[in-house]
């Protein structure tokens, strides 16, 4: 009963190759498209059609003059994570803040972002398992379980920002953590030198997908 025809069976799989094949190049196309303008409504577009599977594990930030690789990230509540951070920069320093919305600080001329209103990190355990070349740590509410005393670098408290590393250029720190129930969507940003950094695009987004 089953087809034997060796020339029919050969045909299904030409096709099947072709079909693939043609599929690839457009996500090819479209995802080299997104990367390249990094705009936001193009990667928005690559992302719901070929979707984002969660990472997970150990995962690395670049920081630039002024932008972060990546600038999306898909984690899930309850995945561990080994976020390491790491300042290419090789003339400023640069941090990294996870919060949502905004304090603003009014100025003569406009409206300055200072820091997210709501931060990522509150009550959020962080464990730090390396770091080098940090210029100051604001632990603000997060509970940080690694011996951080003495320390190499300044520590401040809440009231002086979000939880945060500013690494001077070469720096990297390492932050293993659980991914807190708070899913939905966060925002990372650098706003040392004030509003400048976010402004010029040092900011990204991270979609925390329900367990
Ligand atoms: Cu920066």
């Amino acid at each position: 009963m089953a087809n034997e025809n060796p020339q029919e069976k050969n045909k299904v799989e030409v096709d099947w190759s072709r079909r693939q094949f043609l599929i690839g190049t457009g996500a090819l196309t479209v995802v080299g498209l997104g990367a390249m303008f990094l705009n936001e409504p193009v990667a928005a577009a690559v992302r719901s059609v070929f979707g984002q599977q969660p990472e997970s594990g150990p995962i690395t930030v670049l920081q630039g003059d002024y932008f972060y690789i990546p600038n999306y990230m898909t984690w899930r509540v309850g995945d561990q994570i080994s976020m390491t951070i790491h300042n290419t920069s090789t003339t400023h320093f640069h941090e990294m803040q996870i919060g949502r919305g905004f304090n603003t600080m009014p100025t003569a001329l406009q409206t300055i972002r200072t820091q997210f209103a709501e931060d990522f990190w509150d009550g959020v355990p962080v464990t730090i398992t390396a770091a080098q070349g940090i210029d100051n740590f604001v632990t603000n509410e997060a509970k940080i379980s690694s011996d951080v005393h003495p320390t190499p670098w300044l520590l401040t408290q809440p009231g002086n920002g979000g939880f945060s590393p500013t690494m001077k250029p070469g720096g990297q720190i390492t932050l293993s953590f659980t991914v807190p129930n708070k899913p939905g969507i966060w925002h990372y940003a650098c706003f040392v030198q004030g509003y400048m950094h976010w402004l010029a695009g040092m900011r990204g987004t991270i979609n925390i997908l329900p367990a």
